[in-house]
């Protein structure tokens, strides 16, 4: 029987690569998205005539009661989310509202019309925030030191009770941070890349950022998703850490990425305060032994490989598009 998924999220960077891990396992895969003047579908150009939409959005019950219905979903994949993080100062509400309660609207849709499909919340490391112990794991006390990672505490935490009070399949993926070529340019590494690329090919002259200092754990995004799958394959329902136990500085990044095309960071980078956050996660350092033990999760792209092939994916789309 062709199995069924609902993904929320789903023009964003990783459910463009759920999508596609789920089309070639052969599932019937419905999108939650959100209707837009024009639509945002670059991450999805290749799979979009395979996907069934939905228009919905998580601030809106009735629209996920009716995804539910269409859908009929044997697995849902809550991605959608206010996820940048430096936005979640200027719009803590809507964060608030998109990232935590959206949770629970999505949560309810499940419940009230298909109880037995299984759920993935998307959780995240910014929950660890000012971090109480190092590496994170499972048991890890949370410290959120922004909007957005007091949401997703919200988010995570909702996610367990609706497990524990209605027998939900309900999982809860705390990743750290992952990156693609998919990624937005807002973030730091797409950034990052999407600079060295165009001061390399004269189109730009520097590269404003905040703290360089900051330590995160930064694995692939393509497989990453694998594990929101395997969590859902499961016998029971658990919450796993997925990580690469490796951390970096954003300096790293700044200079792998820029020796890569043959500049020296120094020459270009300024420090604008404006990119500073009124809060900082200094430190995140992901164990993932659970999900290796327990979902024979691995991991294939390194850091080092992970910024060579954005630079490079940069250089080729900015060479063919400008
Ligand atoms: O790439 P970032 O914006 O990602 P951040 O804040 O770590 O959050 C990402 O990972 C989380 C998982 O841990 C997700 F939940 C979340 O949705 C998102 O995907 O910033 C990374 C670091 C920060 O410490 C930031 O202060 O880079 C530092 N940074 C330094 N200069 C900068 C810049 N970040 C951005 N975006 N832009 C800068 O110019």
């Amino acid at each position: 029987m062709t199995k069924r998924a609902l993904i929320t999220g789903i023009t964003g960077q990783d459910g463009s690569y759920l999508a596609e891990l789920l089309l070639s396992k052969g599932y019937k895969v419905y999108g939650l998205k959100r209707r837009t003047s024009v639509p945002i579908m670059e991450n999805i150009q290749q799979i979009k005539n395979e996907i069934e939409f939905i228009d919905g959005d998580l601030q809106d019950l009735s629209s996920l009661i009716r995804a539910v219905q269409v859908a009929a979903p044997d697995e849902v994949y809550n991605l959608a989310a206010q996820s940048f993080v430096a936005t979640s100062w200027e719009q803590p509400v809507l964060t608030a509202q998109a990232t935590a309660v959206g949770v629970t609207n999505m949560l309810e849709a499940v419940r009230i019309v298909k109880p037995d499909a299984r759920f993935y919340q998307a959780s995240s490391s910014e929950m660890f925030g000012k971090v109480v112990e190092t590496p994170q794991k499972e048991t890890t006390p949370f410290y959120p030191r922004s909007p957005y990672g007091v949401a997703k505490v919200y988010g995570h935490w909702i996610t367990i009770n609706y497990r524990e009070s209605f027998d939900m399949f309900a999982c809860s993926g705390i990743l750290f941070n992952h990156e693609s070529p998919r990624r937005g340019v807002e973030f730091v590494t797409r950034k990052v890349t999407d600079a060295a690329a165009r001061i390399k090919l004269g189109l730009q002259n520097e590269l404003r950022m905040g703290n360089l200092d900051a330590k995160r754990d930064w694995g692939f995004a393509g497989d990453y998703v694998k594990a929101m799958w395997l969590m859902l394959q499961q016998d029971k329902p658990d919450d796993y850490v997925i990580s690469t136990g490796e951390t970096h500085t954003v300096e790293e990044l700044v200079e792998i990425a820029f020796n890569h095309v043959g500049l020296n960071w120094r020459d270009y980078v300024v420090i604008d305060p404006k990119f500073v956050r009124p809060a900082e996660v200094d430190l995140l350092l992901g164990d993932c032994t659970k999900a290796k033990e327990q979902l024979g999760w691995e991991l294939e792209v390194g850091f080092e490989q992970l910024v060579k092939m954005m630079v490079d994916s940069d250089m080729e789309k900015i060479k063919k598009n400008g």
